[in-house]
Order: structure tokens, then sequence, then C-alpha cells
């Protein structure tokens, strides 16, 4: 089983800028974590970051053949591209929206997910945990529909 990890627009300043929002973590060390997990878990995960829309979805096109599951972090595209759920709905993959930042604590514009609808399900708030609960989720969710 392969998972496509997918992290949007500035994410790859994660541990760089601003760690008292983001924390300290790397997205490096991210990427590191997600893939021992999914070790673990017994799948092997493909980690990718952009900072464009369009590189994304084409990784997104791609995925079906390759990939049996999404967990996507799209950062602020989360609040603003509907191509990114189009592409996402598109390809019928299931998909796990993570955010390191609990959404709802924040500014009121970050309460919106054009993503959630079209997601499994989101989990916010446990900094670079999200993701790992995420991937577990998602492989959760797989080996249900094998059985
Ligand atoms: O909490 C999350 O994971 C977010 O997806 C992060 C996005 C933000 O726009 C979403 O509302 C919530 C921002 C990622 C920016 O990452 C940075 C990391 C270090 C320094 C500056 C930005």
């Amino acid at each position: 089983m392969n998972i496509l990890v997918l992290h949007g627009p500035n994410l790859n300043l994660l541990g760089l800028r601003e760690p008292e929002i983001y924390g300290s973590t790397t997205l490096a060390e991210i990427d590191a974590m997600v893939k021992k997990e999914a070790e673990f878990l017994g799948c092997q995960a493909d980690c990718f970051q952009s900072n464009h829309e369009g590189y994304l979805l084409d990784a997104i096109h791609a995925a079906p053949g390759q990939y049996q599951g999404i967990v996507i972090n799209a950062g602020a595209y989360t609040h603003t591209s509907l191509a990114l759920r189009d592409g996402l709905a598109g390809v019928g993959l299931p998909v796990v929206e993570v955010h390191l930042s609990n959404l709802y604590k924040r500014e009121a514009f970050r309460h919106h997910s054009y993503i959630a609808p079209i997601a499994l399900g989101q989990i916010s708030g446990f900094g670079s945990e999200s993701y790992r609960l995420g991937l577990r989720a998602l492989v959760h969710h797989l080996g249900r529909d094998n059985h």
C-alpha cells in the first residue's frame, strides 16, 4: 500500500521561521517521521511539497494507480483552492486533511476549508503529530476496505 503525503505552500519553512506558531520541527524531520510510521503500519509513504498550486494538482492527478490514498496539508490553499478540492474529488482517492495548528483557535478566515467536505476527515492542532495521526487514520480506513 502506497500513500502520497502532500505539503502545500510555505511548509518548507517549517522549523526555520515562526517556531512560536509552527514549532521547531523541520519538514525533512516530518517526512522522516511519516516514512517511519508508514513502515510501522506496513505501507510506504512518498512526500512532496510545493509552493505552487499547479504542481500540487499535477501530483494529485498522477496519484491513481500509484497510490491508494492521500494525506494533505494544503497550507493556505486549504482556505482558497477550489482547484485542489476539485482535483482531489476528481481522482476519487480517499483523502485525510491534516494541519499542524488548530484552525478553529485561529483567525476566522482559517475556519473554512474547501478540502474538508471531500475528505474522510480532518486532523488539526497536534503539530507534526497531526501527520502521524492522519496517516494512521487513512491506513486504518484502507484496511477496512480490504475486509
Ligand atoms: O496549521 C497548518 O498546518 C496550516 O495548514 C499551516 C498554513 C496555514 O496557512 C493554514 O491556515 C494552517 C501555513 C503554513 C506556513 O508555514 C510556515 C512555517 C514556518 C514559517 C512560516 C510559515
